[in-house]
């Protein structure tokens, strides 16, 4: 039985909690949900807590305009399962509530112990594809609906950097499977920074650091989302020494990195994923690649108090070589 299904067969009535500071991949992956398992007779909602509420213009966008009908709150409403998607619970980012039954799905690192009402795929881009899984093992007809294609596509786009960072296999089937003409993604598309991220961006371009030696740049941003390490990264692979970027960005667990090369000695797959071993993952294609380094993992490696920034350069100086002149 597939796991909607086995949702399905045990809770009727069922409450979709998004992380905190929701971004679109947990958005649309709540909509998803919502729509098959309303569809299937069971009561449903979505709320999210925490001290952020949605203000942002392009998920307010999509929020009216893919009907998600996601509330914040700060008691959890009655229902029987609690169902958490795109982050896990317990965890900083998803507001504890206390709940008769907790399912998780998403693609995080896993930190919570397994279970049946839990599916952590941590090598998946993102949230939104692993809905997008379970919804056709259910025969359920996504593209057929344009509204949840759009909002899947969101998800997918702004947790992969605009798609450039897309690497892994289930993420591209879900791009090639949903790609149509909507207009409303290409509204969406083109909101994707807001006027503090783009302050973000001149900061972290005002402190990036260049390699002479092997020619490579390394930009450190304040926290901000995926799209914007990919925006910098397409904008400082520009520079005429520059052969590789590296951008990153500290988010609750973990650091986001967004790569760039231009040196055919260089591939950007493989600079992900040697900046990433053993602490975390990496890939790419093309010149362009992203991946995550987790807090966790780096403290084992490196100790409590590690420089994320000596890290990185120290990973880059191995794998990238001085360029023959
Ligand atoms: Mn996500």
């Amino acid at each position: 039985m597939g796991f909607l299904r086995h949702l399905l067969s045990r809770y009727q009535d069922i409450c979709i909690q998004c992380h905190n500071d929701p971004d679109a991949d947990t958005l649309a992956s709540a909509l998803g949900l919502y729509q098959y398992l309303t569809a299937h007779g069971a009561k449903v909602q979505i709320v999210y807590g925490g001290p952020v509420k949605l203000n942002k213009f392009n998920l307010d966008l999509m929020v009216r305009q893919c009907q998600i009908p996601i509330r914040h709150v700060e008691v959890l409403p009655p229902a029987h399962l609690l169902l958490v998607v795109d982050g896990q619970y317990g965890e900083g980012n998803v507001a504890r509530f206390d709940a008769p039954a907790v399912a998780v799905i998403d693609h995080h690192f896993q930190r919570i112990p397994d279970g049946d009402l839990v599916l952590v795929r941590s090598d998946y881009q993102s949230c939104a594809t692993i809905v997008w899984e379970l919804l056709k093992e259910e025969g359920w007809p996504v593209e057929r609906d344009e509204r949840l294609c759009v909002a899947l596509l969101y998800g997918l786009y702004t947790d992969t950097a605009s798609y450039a960072d897309l690497y892994c296999k289930p993420d591209l089937a879900m791009y090639t499977s949903l790609t149509g003409n909507y207009p409303l993604l290409e509204r969406l598309k083109k909101s994707c920074l807001t006027v503090e991220e783009l302050m973000i961006t001149s900061d972290a371009l005002q402190n990036h650091y260049f390699d002479t030696e092997r020619c490579y740049a390394i930009i450190p941003a304040v926290h901000c989302e995926q799209v914007v390490l990919g925006i910098l990264g397409d904008l400082v692979i520009q520079v005429d020494q520059i052969r590789a970027t590296i951008a990153y960005t500290e988010s609750d667990i973990s650091y986001q990195i967004s790569i760039r090369t231009c040196d055919e000695s260089i591939q950007a797959e493989r600079l992900a994923a040697a900046v990433c071993a053993g602490v975390g993952s990496g890939g790419g294609r093309s010149g362009k690649a992203g991946g995550r380094l987790f807090k966790e993992a780096l403290r084992r490696q490196y100790g409590e108090g590690f420089d994320i920034f000596a890290v990185i350069k120290a990973r880059m100086d191995q794998a990238v070589p001085p360029e023959a002149r």
